[in-house]
């Protein structure tokens, strides 16, 4: 590991701190500080950077390209030192100098390039690809704004620009030399060459200039530092002619300028094909002239290059590459159809209808004629070679251009070697239900890859009491292998490893308390039981159902004054899309619940709601070490795979769950007596979808608490939420309850009176949160990885022959 002494530290922060803002170390401010730093850092990352791409290119190494239009970073600083193994020495000699570190990391702005899930996932990706070795690349968008940043005003989300570049990004650089020319609109036609070759002609087309921006992703400890390139557009020197007026330069910038936060329902918006197909252009013509460099020939790509597709938002990688290999290289279609289909890789990540991307042939003309052009073709030689096994019904469910829609997923699943699901649940229903069709046409490209998470920032950097107990109790190989968490498996019965876990639990709890009362200003007791419920705002992951239980719960105290329960805290950490109107109306009603409970004395301080505001990386890595209970209550089918529950489930939670997604696999990890399981299972929920016998009413007739709590919604027992709570209590009995919040309920109360029981026993709680944390191991993105590397990207670390 590279060696730096505390002197040496020292010396480059203040060398930094002269060069970049002539100012002493004492008289400089946390954030000078903090940009001197991570200069210093990215300077010892920069030589292994270097190294490890001359590596790649002399050993002319197997490389994955990984598209994915969202990346969610968080915060770097603390993860590159660790990475570094830096962390102690920097905490050390910044505290001798009585700086603290946490006020330094405090700095940083969040690198919030994406919506939720599927965006971080690609981010602990990065980390475990690097950290496992192994060649991978991050391709993906340079926003000047990232997420929006969200505020509460009388209870109702506020969007604010997430205008994060304000101050520069220090780990980003800026790759002049390596700028590409995206071209798009225009026309398209055929002229006929002298050799009778057709060749594609353009006119009128407008010209985007690409510029990479590359971050170094910083392996564990292992001396590899791989490359995310983020692209931004800017106006080509050719064209700045045609640009005179701010406005017109305006309308180009804007097409990276803002990361889209709907993370679940597709717009169809003109600016976001163009997001897509630039940054699709940019990063396969970037990898085309680097293979170039290897100067082997074309039928080798497949051996050199994987190119994977994260949801179908970079789709558009099929119809680019063919391009290239069709009208510059020239390759035969089959050729190139070939080569593609062996370099193309795409994940699902959701089943939601209207998260499936469908683009109209007319706005995809317009934007890239070219690629509609190669899609029209693939979808007609598609036909044609499928037309001689299967039926015409088959053939025209599956086909890519149906009407005047272009159907991306099936572009996707055509043109790629392998498509996988994120959860075996949801795998199982992409084979059986949501792209049966295409199961049966290619039974051998279908897989799963549940999901991972990055461990290291989830536990080692989020979590230090706790990562301090597993290194005094079962050393420190889980650091570098997590599935050694698994020793702690020794330790169930052993009641002092189990107070010492319960007394990190109370750090982090303490520690999130004065952080609310600070935010909020509502005192929380740390004795109570904190129950998380952290990710997007959404009806199928029914917030609202965690709502009703607690309005439920609070009219039992009001009814029964003397009664006693153990106080809870319930934390929600939400994000709507803004034109997400039902969403934004629970936020609003979550809001108003929240201050009507916690304002009222008659119960005692027994239960309060804390909505903390601006739910992002580094708010999470605040909560989740501080949960007692996860929330993960979507409706049975509706979640591809979830991954907070596999980060508070690190973190000693006990999972409140249905048999969905991810969750099943964690109850397969821990046994059902360290879980706590409730719910339609997905059978259940499709037998209702089958029978089409689903009433919401119906229950609502049978069940008197049901009806005090939904009557509360327009009863003006709840204040404030005139308009809201119609909208609620109509979209659950006049709309008949999409995701069978009704049905669940009665089962998720119990589950709820389980957890309030069983909390009682803190040894018995204790253990099974120790049996959580050591079979959690399995959900590690460097699992995840490796098994893509295996089984999808055929790729293998640097010199992996010569340890064999
Ligand atoms: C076009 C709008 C749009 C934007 C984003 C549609 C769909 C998306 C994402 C696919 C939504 C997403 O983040 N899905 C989540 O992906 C996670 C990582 O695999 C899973 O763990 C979650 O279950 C899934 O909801």
């Amino acid at each position: 590991m590279f060696m730096l002494t505390k002197k040496e530290l020292i010396a480059e922060l203040r060398k930094n701190l002269q060069e970049d803002y002539a100012i002493e170390l004492e008289d400089a401010t946390s954030e000078e500080i903090f940009f001197s730093l991570g200069s210093a850092i990215k300077g010892i990352s920069n030589q292994k950077w270097q190294k490890t791409w001359k590596n790649y290119l002399k050993e002319q190494q197997k490389q994955v390209y990984y598209f994915s239009i969202e990346f969610l970073p968080g915060k770097l600083l603390k993860s590159n030192l660790l990475n570094l193994g830096l962390y102690e020495l920097v905490k050390e000699t910044l505290a001798d100098l009585t700086i603290d570190l946490e006020e330094i990391v405090e700095q940083e702005k969040d690198m919030a390039l994406g919506n939720g899930g599927l965006g971080r996932l690609a981010s602990c990706f990065m980390d475990a690809i690097a950290s496992k070795g192994l060649p991978g690349n991050g391709n993906g968008i340079r926003y000047n704004y990232g997420l929006f940043k969200q505020q509460f005003v009388d209870g109702y989300q506020v969007e604010l620009p997430d205008d994060w570049l304000k101050k520069g990004n220090v780990w980003e650089i800026r790759r002049d030399s390596k700028a590409v020319d995206v071209h798009y609109g225009g026309n398209v036609f055929f002229e006929k060459k002298e050799d009778g070759h057709l060749k594609v002609q353009y006119e009128n087309q407008r010209i985007l200039r690409a510029v990479p921006y590359d971050t170094g992703m910083i392996g564990y400890q292992n001396n590899i530092v791989n490359t995310m390139r983020l692209w931004g557009v800017e106006i080509p020197h050719s064209e700045e002619g045609k640009y005179r007026s701010i406005e017109e330069r305006r309308v180009l910038e804007d097409i990276t300028a803002v990361l889209y936060p709907d993370d679940s329902n597709e717009k169809g918006r003109c600016i976001r094909l163009i997001q897509e197909y630039f940054f699709v252009s940019a990063g396969i013509q970037s990898i085309l002239r680097y293979y170039q460099r290897l100067g082997l020939s074309p039928s080798l790509l497949s051996e050199k290059i994987a190119i994977h597709i994260n949801d179908t938002h970079p789709a558009l990688c099929i119809p680019e590459f063919m391009r290239i290999l069709l009208d510059e290289w020239e390759l035969s279609w089959e050729q190139a159809w070939d080569i593609t289909s062996k370099v193309m890789s795409y994940t699902n990540h959701t089943i939601l209808a209207e998260a499936l991307e469908k683009w109209p042939i007319s706005l995809m003309k317009n934007v890239v004629p070219r690629m509609f052009q190669i899609i029209e073709e693939i979808d007609r030689r598609y036909v044609l070679s499928m037309s001689a096994i299967h039926s015409d019904e088959l053939i025209q469910r599956t086909r890519i251009v149906q009407g005047s829609t272009i159907h991306m997923a099936h572009l996707a699943i055509i043109g790629s070697h392998s498509t996988n699901g994120v959860a075996k649940l949801h795998s199982d229903l992409l084979k059986s239900v949501v792209l049966h069709d295409f199961y049966v046409i290619f039974p051998d490209r279908f897989n799963n890859k549940t999901n991972g998470i990055a461990q290291r920032r989830w536990l080692q950097l989020a979590n230090e009491p706790l990562s301090k107990v597993l290194d005094d109790t079962i050393g420190h190989t889980w650091r570098q292998d997590s599935s050694n968490l698994k020793l702690l498996m020794n330790y169930q019965k052993d009641t002092s490893v189990l107070a010492k876990l319960a007394a990190a639990k109370q750090t982090k709890k303490i520690e999130l308390a004065d952080f609310i009362e600070a935010n909020t200003g509502i005192i929380v007791n740390p004795e109570a039981i904190f129950d998380v419920q952290i990710k997007r705002l959404h009806a199928y992951k029914r917030q609202l159902l965690n709502l009703l239980h607690i309005l439920k719960q609070y009219f039992d105290l009001k009814d029964h004054p003397e009664k006693r329960i153990h106080p809870r805290v319930y934390i929600f950490g939400a994000k709507a899309a803004p034109s997400y109107h039902y969403a934004k109306s629970i936020i609003k009603v979550i809001n108003e619940v929240a201050s009507l409970i916690n304002h009222d004395a008659t119960i005692h301080d027994q239960i309060k709601i804390i909505f903390l505001p601006n739910y992002n990386v580094s708010l999470a890595e605040k909560i989740i070490p501080a949960a007692d209970v996860s929330e993960q209550i979507s409706l049975a089918s509706k979640e591809a795979s979830g991954t907070s529950n596999m980060k508070l489930m690190l973190n000693g939670a006990i999972t409140l769950a249905t048999l969905d997604g991810a969750n099943i696999e964690i109850r397969d990890a821990v046994g059902d007596e360290n879980i706590v399981i409730f719910g339609l299972s997905e059978a259940q929920v499709y037998a209702y979808y089958e029978n089409k016998n689903y009433s919401s009413i119906e229950i609502y007739e049978k069940n008197p608490m049901i009806q005090r709590v939904l009557n509360a919604f327009i009863n003006g027992e709840i204040p404030n939420i005139e308009q809201e709570g119609r909208e609620i209590f109509d979209s659950l009995l006049t709309y008949n309850d999409e995701y069978f919040l009704l049905r669940d309920f009665d089962s998720y109360c119990a589950a709820q009176s389980r957890i309030e029981q069983e909390y009682q026993n803190s040894t018995d709680w204790q253990r099974r949160c120790l049996i959580n944390i050591a079979n959690a191991g399995v959900f590690s993105a460097d699992e995840t990885v490796q098994q893509y590397a295996d089984d999808i990207w055929h790729i293998e670390p640097l010199f992996a022959h010569e340890s064999k």
